[in-house]
């Protein structure tokens, strides 16, 4: 009986010390990762304050703003970023190579299927509503008041205008 308890110990011991090597080494191998990105590896919480915005990419029109949450949108792999379109804020029949995932966090977003833009053929979308897009799907979208959308999508994020005119990139080299 001795025998087992001193030998159940020895394991404890051992499997507290693996433990503890594992967590030392933790920290090193995280930071690895973050300066590769695109792979989630670290745990983090945001409230709805504490987003770092900046203006959105060019691909889309000027004056919304993103947030990244998660992953990096230039690389490849998952990521999730927030978009705050002003009111107003139209974005032009377009695709995606990747599927794009949108949830309405705030205001009132419209998303319409189509290489036309026409209002009457989109959807009203207020906060909790979720779309999912496949990729090369022509959609369209645009926002009445302020909205903030959540994107879940596989990086490097790219944006193809049905009509090249459209692109926000092609005007500003004009
Ligand atoms: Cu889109």
């Amino acid at each position: 009986m001795k025998k087992i308890v001193v030998l159940f110990s020895i394991i404890v011991a051992a499997a507290a010390f693996m433990l503890a090597a594992e967590q030392k080494e933790n920290p090193k191998t995280a930071s690895k990762e973050t300066s590769k990105a695109a792979t989630t590896t670290e745990h983090k919480i945001f409230g709805p304050t504490e987003l770092t915005w900046g203006d959105a990419p060019p691909g889309l029109p000027a004056g919304g703003k993103m947030a990244v949450l998660d992953g990096d949108p230039n690389k490849k792999g998952s990521f999730t970023v927030r978009l705050q379109a002003p009111d107003g804020y139209k974005i032009a029949p377009h695709t995606h190579p990747t599927a794009e995932r949108l949830t309405v966090i705030s205001g009132t977003f419209h998303l319409g299927m189509g290489e036309k833009f026409d209002e009457a053929a989109g959807r009203e979308m207020g906060p909790g509503s979720f779309a999912v897009l496949p990729a090369g799907m022509k959609h369209f979208a645009w926002s009445t008041g302020e909205s903030v959308v959540q994107i879940d999508s596989e990086g490097p994020f790219e944006i193809k205008y049905v009509n090249p005119a459209d692109d926000p990139r092609n005007a500003k080299k004009q």
